[in-house]
């Protein structure tokens, strides 16, 4: 199982490019709409300096990073939830995504007009969030007719159901994302059958031209709207980290270093995604391979054993478990046993970010 971010906005915000920058994987970018049909899916890599330490550290034949998925999906515009564009594809092909990633164009462009004009952010926003909450609507409207058919046919256990579905409606109505109304256990189990796009995290790109991250009106604007909701943002220089890509890694640093920024905004996606996934880290070493594997927290040893291998979860017995920080303190693997810093845990343990575990099984 992998986890999946879906990048959303307007058509010409600048998607692909981001996702080519994520991946450098090359997917078709265009100066005009649409130009993207099918979803490209892309499986990138999640920097992490623990493991480039761990590398340094062990030096194994082999190591692995974990990873997450991007889709980058057709552009959505005003009237998508009700087929306009290629709207109710783009819409399909983000609902099973873990998180939505939503570009903003910050950039003005002759040869790459804006579909709705001139620059403006907030709008922008508005648009494509106004259709996530119509096609919202919509799949629960559809839902709502099969819940009272049943009701008609005379089963009562449905009236839950119809509650929770008609709570979330009235959130919509009044512009508000399904995520952001406190929904208990029990509604949201019953809401499991409607998959609500606003039922999911969302991020903010602020994709910007050199002189809008200088200090731009536009930018700000963003920055404010975001700030206002507590939602991330993270600024990406879309066309050129794209361009980024082809350097050496160094290179890559120095050039936007030069520019005043601290880390490629890239990066920053990829990590901020990850952070907003609820997900942890654990470490494996085994033979010449040094791994990353992601798991969600609350995660017990079981279920984590189970994602290197389905034979490990079945046979589980115990994990020895070690911190990260202690085996780059004591330099090796004996060592931290040494300093009684090894625990041995069982079924009932949750993973926690940063350990490594060796997994004990039964064949
Ligand atoms: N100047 C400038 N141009 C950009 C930037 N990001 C993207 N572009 C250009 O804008 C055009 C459209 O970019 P795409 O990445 O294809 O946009 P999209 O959001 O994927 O568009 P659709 O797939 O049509 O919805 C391309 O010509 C890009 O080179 C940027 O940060 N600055
Ligand atoms: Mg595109």
């Amino acid at each position: 199982m992998s986890w999946k971010c879906g990048i959303i906005g307007l058509p010409n915000a600048g998607k692909s490019t981001i996702f080519n920058a994520l991946t450098a994987a090359g997917a078709e970018t265009a100066i005009y709409p649409f130009s993207t049909i099918d979803p490209n899916l892309g499986v990138v890599p999640v920097p992490d300096t623990r493991l480039t330490a761990l590398g340094e550290l062990l030096k194994p034949e082999k190591l692995t990073p974990t990873a997450i998925e991007f889709v980058d999906v057709a552009g959505l515009i005003a009237g998508a939830s009700k087929g306009e564009g290629l709207g109710n594809q783009f819409l399909g092909h983000i609902r099973d995504v873990d998180l939505l990633v939503h570009v903003v164009r910050c950039f003005a462009s002759a040869q790459c007009p804006h579909p709705l004009g001139g620059l403006n952010p907030l709008r922008d926003v508005e648009v494509v969030e106004t259709e996530l909450l119509l096609a919202d609507l919509e799949i629960l409207g559809r839902q709502r007719l099969k819940v009272e058919k049943k009701v008609r046919a005379g089963e009562k256990a449905v009236a839950a159901a119809l509650a929770a579905m008609a709570r979330v409606e009235e959130g919509l109505n009044k512009g508000r994302w399904a995520k952001d109304l406190n929904l208990s256990a029990p509604e949201l189990e019953h809401l499991e059958v409607v998959p609500l796009l606003t039922l999911k995290p969302c991020l903010f790109v602020a994709n910007l031209s050199e002189e809008e991250f200088q200090g731009g009106e536009h930018y700000q604007a963003l920055k404010d709207l975001t700030a206002a909701r507590g939602a991330p943002l993270v600024p990406i220089l879309g066309d050129l980290e794209a361009e980024l890509q082809e350097l050496p890694r160094e290179e890559q640093q120095e050039f936007l270093a030069g520019l005043g920024l601290p880390e490629s905004g890239i990066h920053r996606l990829i990590q901020e995604s990850y952070r907003l996934l609820g997900l942890v880290t654990f470490y494996t070493i085994v033979g010449v391979e040094v791994r990353a594997w992601t798991v969600p927290q609350g995660t017990a040893l079981p279920q984590a054993a189970g994602r290197v291998h389905s034979d490990m979860e079945k046979g589980f017995i115990r994990a020895e478990v070690m911190d990260f920080i202690d085996l780059q303190n004591y330099c090796s693997q004996a060592k931290v046993r040494e300093a009684g810093r090894l625990h041995v845990e069982g079924r009932d343990y949750k993973v926690r970010d940063g350990e490594i575990l060796l997994f004990r099984f039964s064949k």
